[in-house]
């Protein structure tokens, strides 16, 4: 546990404190030295193990055993939902206040932990240290302004006007019950605290199943909720191999509602199950996107560069926020381009948890080999200026990759890739550009470069993207902060319209009951 605090953002990444960099490297040494261990799923406050257990590999070396862990069966995921449901009713009569308490201290244990989780998540999926880190504190930041709000908002409790003297009326949000968490591979921590954070305080009761790349970190959230005291069968953890415990959960009747990151084939499928049964029941559901940066003629391209480098790249570029779409205003594309390649040129690619490598490897096999089925495509229709190759290490390294003169009628300049890969476009006037921004399934950010402040105007009215940036050096779509950035996609990115770290988020998981009371 760390003696030292930091105050860890996406944007205070760019220049971090050295002691930082030991506390994480000695993070990562302890870690190396206790790979290969069993991890349980959680469920009813118990440790519970299956007949079978699945073995987590890490992509940045592909001889490192992590960890194994229990392939979950339909029988585990039925024990947890029944087990939520049996807590709902005492948790949700929990004072809000004292779920506050206990939520704040889930928050501060991460925080704690937050070097052996970064160094974990970075070997785990791939991350730089910076981006697991923040992604650690990124949760803990997301479930404190969970925290914040329900107290902002006296928990959701609100004297209504009376017709008269007699009647006493008021409007009061309650939890629906049991909540299923379903969080993807990229932000395993961020992605599954948050909304976990968000149904718990609001009173359901959750149960949690990571995606099958990030079982790891998925137990380690798991502990820090444990660790604070949450109560037996509040918070349940799932672990599967294959697809059988998410559709069971997804299926099961006594789920009252969910939270889903991921694809947007899988969100889709999951928001029409969930209007089929036998009455409607909340979805939120976060869904990718296809975000583009513009550049204008008028825009700072020195700032424009570094931003959309780091939104492009970041995480390799696997991240629903990558910039995967860059427009550049015909005058300066040559001068943009330029600066562009001469950035991406020097990203180290190599081992993540060693600091002066920003990007680690893809994921897993799938998408490695997607990265080439990708390559060969876009070499075939376009130009692929920058990039194109796998690396020869042994993990699932390829490198950042810039894909100019791709006919706008190609499919993939609508595709959701997840890769670093982002194809370069011209236009010759802004409105034709935000045609082009606008024509996708997606609208989750989106990102703009322009000096004039008309021009940030008509970007801002135009633009259709739940987040939006203009001149943002530190990530021209990407590294949205709780309480800062209010993060959720419109269109085909987002179900509900409504953000996460934003004063509309708790209330997601609650439904509302006028009550009227006369003397
Ligand atoms: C995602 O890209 O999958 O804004 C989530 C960001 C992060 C979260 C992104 N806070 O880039």
């Amino acid at each position: 546990m760390s003696e030292h605090k930091f105050k860890v953002t996406y944007s205070t990444l760019a220049s971090p404190d050295p002691l930082l960099d030991q506390m994480f490297d000695e993070a990562v040494a302890r870690v190396r030295a206790n790979m290969g261990q069993t991890f349980p799923m959680y469920i009813n406050g118990e440790e519970r193990f299956a007949s079978q257990t699945f073995t987590k590999i890490s992509p940045v070396d592909l001889d490192m055993v992590m960890a194994h862990f229990q392939k979950g069966a339909e029988e585990h995921a039925n024990d947890a939902v029944a087990a939520a449901k049996a807590a709902f009713p005492g948790w949700r009569d929990t004072p809000w206040q004292e779920r506050v308490a206990l939520l704040r201290k889930a928050a501060d244990l991460i925080s704690d932990r937050l070097f052996d989780i970064g160094a974990i998540m970075s070997l785990e999926v791939g991350k730089n240290r910076l981006e697991a880190m923040g992604d650690v504190e990124e949760t803990a930041d997301l479930i404190r302004y969970c925290c914040d709000q329900m107290e902002a908002n006296n928990g959701y409790s609100f004297q209504m006007k009376s017709e008269t003297s007699r009647h006493h009326n008021r409007s009061i949000l309650k939890p629906y019950g049991v909540w299923a968490v379903i969080s993807p591979f990229n932000f395993p921590f961020a992605l599954a605290g948050g909304p976990s954070g968000g149904a718990l305080v609001a009173g359901n009761t959750v149960v949690f199943k990571p995606a099958t790349d990030t079982a790891y970190t998925g137990w380690l959230l798991t502990t820090c909720f444990r660790d604070a005291g949450i109560p037996a069968g509040v918070f349940n953890f799932v672990t599967g191999g294959g697809r059988s415990v998410g559709q069971t959960i997804v299926d099961h009747p006594d789920i009252a509602g969910i939270t889903f990151t991921g694809s947007y084939d899988v969100g889709m499928n999951i928001l029409r199950t969930f209007t089929q049964g036998l009455y409607p029941r909340p979805c939120i559901a976060e869904m990718g996107g296809k975000n583009p940066t513009i550049i204008s003629n008028k825009a700072d391209l020195d700032k424009a560069a570094i931003g959309v480098m780091r939104s492009a790249f970041g995480l390799q570029g696997q991240k629903c926020s990558a910039c995967s779409r860059i427009l550049v205003h015909e005058d300066v594309k040559e001068a943009f381009v330029a600066r562009l390649v001469a950035l991406t040129s020097k990203i180290n690619v190599g081992d993540p948890t060693i600091k002066d490598n920003w990007m680690g490897p893809v994921v897993n096999k799938s998408g490695y080999e997607d990265y080439q089925r990708f390559v060969a495509d876009l070499a075939a229709h376009g130009d692929i200026i920058y990039g194109g190759k796998t690396l020869d290490l042994n993990g699932y390294y390829v490198l950042p990759t810039l894909v100019d003169n791709l006919p706008y009628d190609h499919p993939l300049w609508k595709v959701e890739m997840f890769l670093p890969i982002s194809t370069i476009g011209s236009f010759s006037t802004l409105d034709e550009a935000m045609t082009i921004a606008n024509d996708v399934e997606y609208g989750l950010t989106a990102g703009f470069f322009s000096e004039d402040p008309a021009e940030v105007q008509w970007f801002l009215d135009n633009i259709e993207a739940g987040v939006v940036y203009v001149n943002r050096e530190s990530g021209a779509t990407t590294g949205a902060w709780p309480g800062y950035q209010a993060f959720g996609g419109w269109k085909g990115s987002g179900s509900t319209g409504k953000a996460a770290g934003s004063r509309y988020y708790v209330p997601q998981y609650m439904h509302e009951q006028s009550q009227t009371v006369v003397d």
